[in-house]
C-alpha cells in the first residue's frame, strides 16, 4: 500500500488526497491542463524526497515534481490517469547558506524566487534572476525549466546562474553536487543535464547559486517607437553606450499595452498618444543615481537625434520605475483575463527579429483571419512571446482547435530563421510533439538514451519533454 507508507515518510498531514486540497496542484496556471493524482505529497527534507522516490520506484508509481505551478507548458501537471503522485517541494524553503566571500547563496528547491532575491539583498548581494511570477515560482521550477526572465542579456539564464545542485535520482539515491565552484573540469557536466530537464531525470532538492554585487542605482525608462527595427537600433545604441550597465531591454507592442490598461484600469500609459511599439530599458549602475540617470538621458537624447524614438518617460523615483515595469509584467495576466490564447515562446538571432515578425505576421493574418497578435518579450536576448489571441467571431474551443496549424506556421518560420521553438518556458506536455517534429533523429536519440539511463523505469514526470 503506497499511501500509508507515504504518510509514514512525510507525516499524514502532508499527503493530500481530498479533492479540494489537491485541486490547486492539478491544473496549470494557464488552465490548459487538468490531471489526476493518487496524492499530493509534500516532503520537508531531502531524505524524505529520497524515501518517497525510492518507494515510488518500488511501486512503479510516476512522480510529477512541482514547485510554484507557474509553468507555461503543463510540465508540472500529471496526466488524467490518476496513477501519479504530485511531489510538491514547497515545504523545502530554507536558505541554507549565504557565502558573501564566494558570492553564492545555497537554497532549497522550494524557496520562492523572490525570497531568494530578498535573502541575497539582505546580505548585500544581488541574485539577478527576475520574472513576473517571482512571487510564487520556486528555484526548483526555475532551474528545471532553465528560466530566463528579464535580466538574461546581462547575467544569463538559470543555468548560467547555477554552480551546484543537490538531487534525488529516479532510484531514490541522493547526489550531493552542491559545489560552489566557478571552475571544475572533473568529467561530464552532470549538473547541466538536470537543469532544464523539467523533472524528467530527477528531483532538484537544493542549489548553490551565483550572486553579484548589488548595484548602487537602478534607473528605468519607457521608450515609445514606431517600429521593431527602431527598437533593434535602440538596442545597439544602448549596448554601445551603457555596456554591462544595461540590465534589461524588454519590448511590447501597443496591443499589449492596451490589454494591460483594459484589464488593470489603475495602470496608465505615461504617454498622451499611443505608439506602435515600446521598449522598457533598465540600467544598473555601480557609481550612483546621478551617473545612472545621466547615462539614460544621454541614450534618450541620442535616440531622439537619430529619430529612433518618438517619446520617452524616464522614471524619477522607484515608485515610477515600478509603475513602468508593471506595464510590461502584467501582460501575461492581462492576456489570461482576456481568454485562453496560443503562446509561442521563440528565439531567433537578434539580427533577424524584425524580418521574422514582418513575414510571420503577414502569413498568420493571411491564414487565420481576424487573429490578434500579442507580441512582447526579451528583445535584448532574442526571445519573443509571439502570442495569438482569438478572432472575435470564434469560440475559445474553435480557436484552440487551430493550435496545431498556428504552431506549424510559426514554428516552421522559427526553424527557417535558425531559431528555437522554446526559448525559456520548456517543452512540458504542450510542446512535446512540436519538439519531436523539429529535432533531428540523432538529437532525439541522445535524449532518449539519457532518459533511459537515468530513469530506466520511466517514473520521473513521464509524458513530458520526450
Ligand atoms: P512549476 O510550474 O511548478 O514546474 C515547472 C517544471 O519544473 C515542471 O516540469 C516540474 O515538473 C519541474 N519541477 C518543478 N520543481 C522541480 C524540482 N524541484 N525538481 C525537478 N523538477 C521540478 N519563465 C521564464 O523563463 N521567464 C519569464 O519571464 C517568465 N515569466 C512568467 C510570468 C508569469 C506571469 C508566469 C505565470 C510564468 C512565467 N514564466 C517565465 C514561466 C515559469 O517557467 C516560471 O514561472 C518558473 O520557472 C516556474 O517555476 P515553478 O516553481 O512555478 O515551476
Ligand atoms: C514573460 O516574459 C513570461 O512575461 C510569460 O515569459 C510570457 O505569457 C507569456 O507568454
Ligand atoms: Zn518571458
Amino acid at each position: 500500500m503506497l499511501l500509508p507508507r507515504l504518510q509514514q515518510i512525510v507525516g499524514a498531514a502532508h499527503v493530500l488526497t481530498a479533492s479540494d486540497a489537491t485541486a490547486p496542484y492539478l491544473t496549470d496556471w494557464r488552465r490548459r491542463f487538468t490531471g489526476m493524482a493518487q496524492a499530493v505529497v509534500l516532503p520537508a527534507a531531502t531524505s524524505e524526497v529520497a524515501a518517497v522516490v525510492q518507494l515510488c520506484a518500488e511501486h512503479g508509481t510516476p512522480v510529477v515534481p512541482q514547485g510554484g505551478n507557474t509553468g507555461m507548458v503543463g510540465g508540472a501537471t500529471p496526466d488524467p490517469s490518476g496513477q501519479a503522485i504530485v511531489l510538491s517541494l514547497r515545504r523545502m524553503d530554507r536558505v541554507r547558506e549565504v557565502d558573501a566571500g564566494n558570492q553564492t547563496i545555497t537554497v532549497e528547491a522550494g524557496c520562492v524566487l523572490r525570497s531568494v532575491q530578498d535573502a541575497a539583498r539582505d546580505a548585500g548581494l544581488l541574485f539577478p534572476l527576475s520574472l513576473a511570477a517571482e512571487g510564487s515560482a520556486t528555484i526548483g521550477g526555475n532551474l528545471s525549466t532553465n528560466a530566463g526572465g528579464t535580466q538574461v542579456l546581462r547575467y544569463g539564464n538559470s543555468r548560467d546562474l547555477t554552480l551546484g545542485l543537490e538531487l534525488v535520482l529516479a532510484s531514490g539515491e541522493i547526489w550531493n553536487g552542491l559545489r560552489g565552484l566557478r571552475k571544475d573540469n572533473t568529467g561530464y557536466d552532470l549538473r547541466n543535464l538536470f537543469i532544464g530537464a523539467e523533472g524528467t531525470l530527477g528531483v532538484i532538492t537544493a542549489a548553490c547559486l551565483k550572486t553579484y554585487p548589488l548595484p548602487r542605482a537602478q534607473v528605468t525608462a519607457l521608450f515609445a517607437l514606431d517600429s521593431v527595427r527602431a527598437a533593434l537600433d535602440l538596442l545597439s545604441l544602448a549596448q554601445s553606450s551603457a555596456g554591462a550597465t544595461l540590465t534589461a531591454f524588454e519590448f511590447f507592442s501597443d496591443t499589449c499595452l492596451r490589454l494591460v490598461t483594459r484589464h488593470f484600469p489603475d495602470r496608465r500609459s505615461p504617454f498622451s498618444e499611443s505608439h506602435a511599439q515600446y521598449v522598457l530599458m533598465q540600467l544598473s549602475d555601480h557609481e550612483d543615481e546621478q551617473h545612472a540617470t545621466g547615462l539614460l538621458q544621454a541614450i534618450a537624447e541620442r535616440a531622439l537625434e537619430r529619430q529612433l524614438i518618438a517619446d520617452a518617460a524616464i522614471a524619477q523615483s522607484a515608485a515610477q520605475g515600478h509603475a513602468l515595469w508593471a506595464l510590461r509584467e502584467l501582460i501575461s495576466e492581462a492576456q489570461a483575463r482576456a481568454g485562453k490564447n496560443i503562446k509561442h515562446d521563440i528565439s531567433v538571432p537578434i539580427s533577424s527579429i524584425a524580418r521574422f515578425i514582418d513575414e510571420t505576421d503577414e502569413q498568420l493574418a493571411r491564414l487565420f483571419a481576424g487573429i490578434e497578435m500579442v507580441t512582447f518579450g526579451h528583445l535584448g536576448d532574442g526571445n519573443l512571446h509571439y502570442n495569438v489571441n482569438a478572432p472575435p467571431q470564434l469560440s475559445e474551443q474553435q480557436f484552440l482547435s487551430m493550435q496545431p496549424a498556428v504552431y506549424q506556421c510559426v514554428h516552421d518560420q522559427v526553424v527557417r530563421f535558425a531559431g528555437s521553438i522554446s526559448a525559456e518556458h520548456g517543452i512540458g506536455q504542450l510542446k512535446r510533439e512540436e519538439n519531436a517534429r523539429y529535432k533531428s533523429a540523432v538529437e532525439l536519440g541522445l535524449m532518449r538514451a539519457i532518459k533511459r539511463t537515468l530513469d530506466p523505469l520511466n517514473i520521473m514526470n513521464p509524458g513530458k519533454v520526450i
